[in-house]
């Protein structure tokens, strides 16, 4: 019979991290303010056509200004994090060179706002805004933009060290490489899968550059990457080779450096379900030593989990229903619990953090009557209660998103908030949601119904 959650609550244990997440170019607004240089999301929005109704990062949910007052709602909701993404191109406007004080400034406002309000800073270093500058440059294809990454890494931790925070490097390398590089969806807007190769090896080099920093910095709090995570389930348990490579491509090839400290070989190569890329070109990319430094220890996981997949024997994707509005989100709560105890199963232990999880709206109108996501929430939370119950080291979970915000090609027609945005006045407006969310810190467990 399927899992039920038992009639008690359940309850999780007594630090764990309750937080909501965002990143910098979806929130912010503000592009040309206080220095910010150019990102690549500045040019790709700046294209009409690539993304739906020609939206751009502006306004954002305008945070860039209303950083108080957004703290002071997560403030009343309880939330004990935040996760926000500081952006590269505010605190070096090219890339490299001299540092943007307003840009560092802005940061540790906003962080001395949530360390004021009791609210842990959990601080993405770069969630796929890379400066301009740096692209013409060749972006992540150059191996060269790794140690730009740590350069700017380091002038973070040197600023904003001394405040115990969560740090995260990287956020979805697979993404950023895959949908950026690859399938040309996201910026910069590339379709080469050798272009999308070399993203994953130098942004996988720089989150381990990045670790090195940190603890040469002395900085306070914990460190790790953020990556999202697909289980991955064969529709022919007697024929499971293509889901196999599915897996290599979407959870091993990034799992197996940062925790082994080894590529998967299955993941690259002319196979359905690879990414399609000259497998001896991406070795020839790495230097002896990559691996132990892409390998450097860190002190937690980060995972963004939304849903599952299906594959079938050819290694073709099958989709597993339900979906949502946004159509790749196969929605399965009980993934959650097999992806976290494959986790605990098949890798070293280390503490592991849910730093994005959640859904869309199925409409692109205001709403703030969301029982779908009161749903979803719900049953992820007892996954993950039921995950710690079976030894899981988990140690908290963020709720993507805190507002409804610029959903990078979906502009803003697709709102994840668990309060929603009037982009017109910029409204702030909890929705049921974010009740329900506020209820659950406040008594620390989840209920079955
Ligand atoms: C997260 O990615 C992001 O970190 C966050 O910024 C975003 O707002 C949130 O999810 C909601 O989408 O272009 O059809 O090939 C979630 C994982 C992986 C989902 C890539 C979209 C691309 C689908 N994403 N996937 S497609």
């Amino acid at each position: 019979p399927p899992w039920a959650p038992p009639a008690e609550p359940m309850g999780f244990p007594a630090d764990y991290l309750w937080g909501t997440a965002t990143s910098a170019f979806q929130v912010e607004g503000a592009t040309t303010v206080d220095g910010r240089g150019p990102s690549i999301w500045d040019a790709f929005t700046a294209v009409k056509a690539n993304i739906r109704g020609g939206a751009t990062g502006e306004p954002g949910a305008d945070q860039y200004r209303r950083y108080e007052s957004d703290a002071d709602l997560m403030s009343d909701l309880g939330v004990g994090a935040y996760r926000f993404s500081i952006s590269w191109s505010r605190i070096f406007p090219t890339g490299a060179g001299q540092v943007n004080r307003a840009g560092v400034d802005h940061y540790r406002a906003l962080v001395e706002a949530l360390v004021a309000r009791g609210i842990r800073p959990a601080i993405t270093l770069f969630h796929w805004d890379l400066p301009q500058a740096l692209q013409d440059g060749g972006g992540w294809q150059e191996r060269d933009t790794a140690t730009r990454f740590a350069e700017y890494a380091r002038t973070l931790f040197d600023a904003l060290g001394d405040v115990e925070a969560d740090w995260f490097t990287i956020n979805e390398p697979k993404t950023h490489a895959f949908v950026g590089h690859w399938y040309g969806v996201h910026a910069p807007g590339l379709t080469d899968p050798d272009a999308a190769a070399a993203a994953v090896h130098h942004q996988l080099l720089a989150h381990g550059l990045a670790v090195q920093a940190f603890r040469a910095s002395g900085a306070r709090g914990r460190i790790g990457i953020a990556l999202n995570l697909l289980p991955v389930y064969a529709t022919d348990p007697d024929a499971t080779g293509g889901a196999d490579r599915v897996d290599a491509s979407e959870n091993r090839l990034f799992l197996d450096p940062v925790l082994l400290g080894t590529y998967p070989v299955e993941a690259i190569g002319p196979y359905p379900g690879s990414l399609p890329a000259d497998a001896a070109a991406f070795e020839a990319l790495q230097q002896p030593g990559d691996l132990d430094v892409v390998s450097e220890p860190c002190d937690l996981l980060a995972i963004q989990y939304y849903g599952v997949t299906g594959v079938d024997p050819g290694g073709n994707t099958v989709t597993i229903e339900p979906t949502s509005a946004a159509s790749w989100q196969q929605i399965r709560a009980e993934g959650l619990y097999d992806l976290l105890t494959r986790l605990r199963d098949e890798y070293p232990a280390i503490p592991l953090l849910i730093t994005e999880n959640g859904m869309p709206d199925p409409l692109p109108a205001v709403t703030v009557d969301d029982p779908y996501r009161v749903d979803y929430l719900r049953t992820h939370f007892q996954q993950a209660a039921r995950a710690i119950g079976e030894g899981v080291p988990l140690i908290g979970h963020f709720v993507w998103s805190l507002l409804d915000n610029f959903e990078w090609a979906e502009g803003y027609a697709q709102r994840w908030g668990i309060v929603a945005v009037d982009f017109d006045t910029q409204e702030r407006m909890p929705k049921a949601s974010a009740g329900f969310f506020s209820d659950v810190i406040a008594s620390n467990a989840v209920s079955s119904a």
